[in-house]
């Protein structure tokens, strides 16, 4: 999954595609480049950000995610609006990424039922502006899980499809290095849930443990655009582990890194032996568009 932010502000990209030519023309590259789906987000949420009114995400995404579905690219719409969910929906989107899992909008989880589309639904503690001050946990692992099943059995009540759902553990959202790393080497727990195993999104591209991680030696963090090679690492790693995607900014490494990781999977027979874990790497859709 590449990433195309229509915002001024993202921490990792901020800018570079903030006018609709900019992100069609990148969001076109991304998928000739490899990307499977295009995830077209309109509002910031790094650390801190406020939140942008309803009608300036329309403004941003709106052309973008129109022209490159008319491409005929596989779009996802990153937001947590469900009137802008819709609007993308309408346009042709085939994914709902709803980094607040259903939790900031209480008419997205019907909304994605009604659409029949694929959910990604991330575990999530509240808005960005004190995101932190939420970040405390005595296992972070079990409780992402836990509560990730609470948002589980809520969409699912709203009527969506279980088959549509993917999670994801919201690598950095209302977490730090400490919670992020467990996160990562416990995938296959997060997503099996007592209704069933759950594909996987893994979204750690740029993100600052990353760059924490890579720190100089005067502990001066690494730049986020210098840190690609340990998001290839990244993406790596997750998907030889059953990561069903990652969602990244660059992509050709991230693609290459993926083939390697199902060659990886193959060769130690992971998928013939039934431990398939979350997700294939590389599959298609969870369900295809209005199935
Ligand atoms: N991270 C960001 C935005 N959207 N969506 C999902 N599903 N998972 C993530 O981890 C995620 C996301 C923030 O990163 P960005 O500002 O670099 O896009």
């Amino acid at each position: 999954m590449g990433v195309v932010n229509v915002t001024p502000d993202s921490f990792s990209d901020g800018g570079q595609w903030y006018g609709a030519d900019a992100a069609i023309a990148h969001g076109l590259e991304l998928a000739a480049q490899g990307a499977d789906i295009v995830d077209v987000g309109g509002e910031s949420t790094r650390p801190g950000a406020q939140r942008i009114d309803q009608d300036e995400e329309l403004r941003r995404i709106g052309p973008v995610v129109t022209e490159l579905v008319r491409a005929g690219l596989p779009v996802s719409i990153d937001t947590m609006r469900a009137r802008v969910a819709e609007y993308a929906l309408n346009a042709g989107v085939q994914l709902v990424n709803d980094v607040s899992g259903g939790l900031a909008d209480p008419d997205m989880p019907r909304l994605v039922a009604a659409a029949g589309v694929s959910y990604v639904v991330m575990h999530w503690r509240g808005h960005s502006h004190d995101m932190y001050s939420r970040a405390v946990y005595a296992d972070v692992v079990t409780e992402v899980r836990d509560e990730l099943a609470r948002r589980v059995d809520a969409v699912v009540h709203a009527g969506v499809d279980p088959r549509c759902i993917v999670l994801d553990p919201g690598l950095g959202f209302g977490k730090r290095g400490e919670h992020n790393w467990p996160l990562l080497t416990h995938l296959t727990e997060i997503a099996a849930l007592p209704g069933g195993s759950f594909p996987v999104l893994v979204g750690a591209s740029r993100k600052r443990f990353l760059g924490r991680l890579l720190a100089g030696q005067d502990g001066t963090p690494r730049a986020f655009a210098d840190c690609d090679g340990a998001t290839v690492a990244v993406t790596a790693l997750a998907a030889a582990a059953g990561a069903w995607c990652v969602r990244v900014h660059q992509v050709p490494l991230n693609a290459d890194a993926v083939r390697v990781a199902a060659a990886w999977r193959d060769a130690a027979g992971a998928v013939a032996a039934g431990q398939a874990g979350p997700g294939e790497a590389g599959s298609p859709l969870p369900v295809t568009s209005g199935s």
